[in-house]
């Protein structure tokens, strides 16, 4: 995904492309929980990283501008240990990107789809991001040959080998963890569903978008695609969705109605915190 090439005399023009394979990367990554690192640690760590938790390379230009946007409600140490691993594994791969992380206000049933599109827009506001990460909180890389850049021509599901399934797809169709769609795929497939509350069923629905809109999933290869997930019991307020079997039937009908264009919320804050862009948004309640 090359960046439109910077205009002849723009302060960027004299900077070469970062070249296609990074010369930082390690390969397969040991990823530990055993202890939680505290916030201050990791920016210690990440010197680089700007407010809002952007970060462009100084050497080159980027191939890639991605934003990683995360949904979240009360995993503080799921985000503790994301940011930990995922700030230095970005920038190895000589990445522009900023995080996202977009909580949802309130105690009313939580819905990762809305949230995820809520993310997309306020990112979108910022800067021009030409790759959307959508990232499970509780998900760590184990590999930095797992690039977080989008493919020019497919949607792409990227948590294609997480531990939990013994480093396997659970099924063909899976989308969910970690997906990365252009801007403009993700326009094309009219975002994510807003009506999913609760838990499941809403990555099928993104799965079938995909389809429904003319599109392939791609994936990157399993061995570069290893996830690791922090355990932890379901949440409280994220009890699973009783009607997702009746809406994923819908599917086919709804696309077009819900998602991007009729997204609707509040947008209460969004700050710059050091390491990441705090977005919090009233996104409703469960009809
Ligand atoms: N999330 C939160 N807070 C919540 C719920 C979800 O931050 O209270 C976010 C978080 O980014 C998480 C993602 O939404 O990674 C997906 O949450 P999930 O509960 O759908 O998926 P996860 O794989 O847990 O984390 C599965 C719990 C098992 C439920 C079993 C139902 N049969
Ligand atoms: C499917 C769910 C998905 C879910 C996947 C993995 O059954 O939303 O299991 O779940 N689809 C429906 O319920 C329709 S997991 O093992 O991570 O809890 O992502």
């Amino acid at each position: 995904l090359l960046p439109q090439q910077p205009r002849y005399g723009s302060p960027t023009q004299s900077l070469p492309y970062c070249p296609e394979r990074s010369p930082y990367l390690i390969g397969p990554l040991t990823v530990s929980f055993s202890q939680v690192p505290n916030l201050e640690q990791i920016q210690e760590k990440n010197p680089a990283v700007g407010l809002g938790g952007r970060y462009r390379p100084s050497a080159c230009e980027p191939r890639s501008r991605t934003a990683v946007i995360i949904p979240h409600r009360n995993r503080e140490t799921h985000l503790r240990h994301l940011l930990y691993y995922l700030h230095p594994f970005l920038q190895r791969q000589q990445l522009q990107y900023g995080i996202y992380v977009v909580h949802q206000a309130g105690n009313a049933t939580f819905n990762r789809a809305k949230l995820l599109n809520v993310g997309v827009k306020e990112a979108l506001k910022d800067e021009e991001w030409n790759c959307l990460f959508l990232h499970d909180v509780d998900l760590i890389p184990e590999n930095d040959h797992n690039l977080y850049i989008c493919d020019p021509w497919s949607p792409k599901h990227v948590s294609v080998a997480m531990n939990k399934f013994g480093y396997n797809l659970p099924y063909s169709q899976y989308f969910g963890g970690v997906s990365a769609l252009t801007p403009d795929q993700y326009l094309k497939i009219n975002g994510f569903p807003n009506e999913y509350w609760g838990w499941g069923g809403e990555d099928d629905d993104i799965a079938t978008r995909v389809r429904l809109a003319g599109m392939k999933i791609s994936r990157p290869p399993v061995s570069v695609g290893h996830y690791k997930m922090v355990k932890h019991k379901g949440d409280k307020g994220n009890e699973e969705n009783p009607h997702r079997f009746d809406l994923l039937i819908r599917t086919h009908r709804a696309w077009t109605q819900d998602g991007m264009n009729s997204l609707s919320y509040t947008l209460l804050s969004k700050e710059l915190q050091p390491l990441y862009t705090n977005i919090t948004a009233d996104i409703g309640t469960n009809p």
